[in-house]
């Protein structure tokens, strides 16, 4: 089965706790803090891989985690770091966050991070100063959320049939390539793309046949939307109008589905609509008239000044003059993709999002805080404080006086006041509730 939509449920690795421990020198009495600091989390990595051919994958399985950190050892030693999570995904995938599209993985191993592992925490060892030789405390790893991303599989196809229902799509490509999809005298026979590769002398090149799509596609009508997306990759575009219309309808039915095609582009995609397309009138068989079908070819040329094709899938009449002016078209946009392929690639590797952190560096000067205030009660919310605070146990009290003290440091009581929080409030931040003082 063809899936091309999925929606999966991500989780990157909490880092290792911090642990504590105590080295006794031997022979003697004297003790020293040795806990080590816990692994750094697994990350979840969205990888591109041409062995997987749909998202069919993603129906089954839906929830991805990589592995916890480990906890620190004794000796001041470092706990492994958790395994990373790959996903192993088509190429062509795109994957979108919060309804944003977060990257593009169009090529071969392409890798996008999707969750960063969290850190690990640190050991007693870590927290030994002159004041506090025996910390009887240590960092738990940090604690990473799971998120729901969703994935929408674009097909990579060189050119891709795009129609109404039942104007013999896929039983042009059956012709032309070996695919074999189901045809059918009735609308929306296809229900998912399918891709045909179509031999072109010593060359070939990719074709996907589209399911139909009819007035108001570009909004959802028939799952149009769904389909177009299909195309949106695909180099040119070829238009099928079906030549019995003429019959049924007359010609100017034919020239109306020609302009509704054109619209439904327009509407879904300003990108799609210029870009560059052959028209194929098929299923010449069916029309007596030689003098008809030019009288068509001719408006329809006049209209869009582009390469009009007749032909018949069911004789095969016409298919190989199609083929070769495809190619021509195909071959031409190729080389065009090569000469701005060097800008494109910078612009892909600016459009790739990582989410991985710093490490934690508690350098607070340009982050934002966002507050909430409920009566006398402020919710601060900052990601560095928020992990910094779910990092340590609160039921510890020299975890919390260790904590203050961070919090003090960092002039978190005179920021807040500045920031036009009373003296006397309560500030909760994360786990974390206090009262601001004078
Ligand atoms: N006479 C004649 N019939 C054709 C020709 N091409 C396709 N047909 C017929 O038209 C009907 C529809 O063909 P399909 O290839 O299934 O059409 P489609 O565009 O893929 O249709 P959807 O999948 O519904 O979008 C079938 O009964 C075909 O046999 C042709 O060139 N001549
Ligand atoms: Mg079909």
């Amino acid at each position: 089965m063809f899936i091309d939509e999925a929606k999966i449920n991500i989780k990157a690795g909490d880092g290792g706790n911090g642990i504590i421990s105590f080295f006794f020198l031997k022979g003697s009495h004297k003790k020293i803090a040795s806990g080590g600091k816990g692994g750094k989390g697994g990350d979840v990595i969205i990888q591109a891989c041409s062995s997987v051919a749909t998202l069919l994958a993603f129906k089954k399985k839906v929830h991805f985690k990589a592995q916890k950190g480990y906890p620190g050892m004794p000796n001041n030693k470092t706990g492994k770091n958790g395994q990373d999570c790959i996903i192993k995904v088509p190429v062509g995938t795109v994957i979108r966050d919060k309804g944003l599209i977060a990257a593009d993985l169009d090529s071969e191993g392409m890798r996008y991070h999707a969750a960063a592992g969290g850190i690990g925490g640190k050991g007693n060892a870590a927290f030994v100063s002159q004041q506090r030789r025996f910390p009887g405390f240590a960092e738990n790893g940090e604690k990473v959320e799971e998120r729901w991303i969703s994935l929408e599989l674009r097909l990579l196809a060189d050119a891709a049939l795009l129609g109404f229902p039942n104007a013999g799509k896929s039983s042009i490509i059956s012709r032309i390539s070996a695919a074999r999809p189901k045809i059918a005298d009735y609308p929306f026979t296809t229900l998912t793309p399918n891709l045909g590769v179509v031999e072109a002398g010593d060359d070939s090149f990719t074709v996907a046949d589209i399911p139909g799509i009819i007035e108001g596609a570009h909004s959802g009508t028939g799952l149009g939307d769904r389909f177009l997306r299909h195309v949106l990759r695909s180099k040119i575009i070829v238009i099928v109008l079906d030549l019995s219309v003429f019959i049924s309808h007359g010609q100017d039915a034919l020239i109306d589905t020609f302009d509704t095609l054109r619209k439904e582009l327009k509407l879904y995609s300003s990108l799609l609509f210029k870009r560059d397309y052959i028209i194929l009138l098929n299923k010449s068989d069916l029309l007596y008239s030689e003098d008809e079908i030019k009288n068509a070819v001719k408006i329809l040329s006049v209209k869009s000044r582009k390469p009009v094709r007749v032909v018949s899938a069911a004789t095969g009449k016409g298919l190989e003059g199609f083929i070769a002016a495809l190619h021509e078209k195909i071959k031409k946009a190729r080389e065009k993709e090569k000469i701005s392929l060097n800008g494109k690639m910078e612009q892909k590797a600016a459009f790739r999002i990582y989410t991985l952190k710093d490490g934690g560096k508690n350098g607070l000067e340009n982050d934002s805080f966002e507050i909430i205030k409920d009566g006398q009660e402020y919710t601060v919310k900052n990601k560095k404080l928020e992990r910094m605070i779910s990092m340590h146990d609160l039921g510890n009290e020299e975890a919390l006086n260790y904590l203050k003290y961070q919090l003090k440091k960092l002039r978190i009581g005179d920021r807040l006041k500045k920031m036009g929080i009373d003296e006397g409030s309560t500030v909760i931040i994360g786990d974390l509730v206090f009262v601001l003082e004078e």
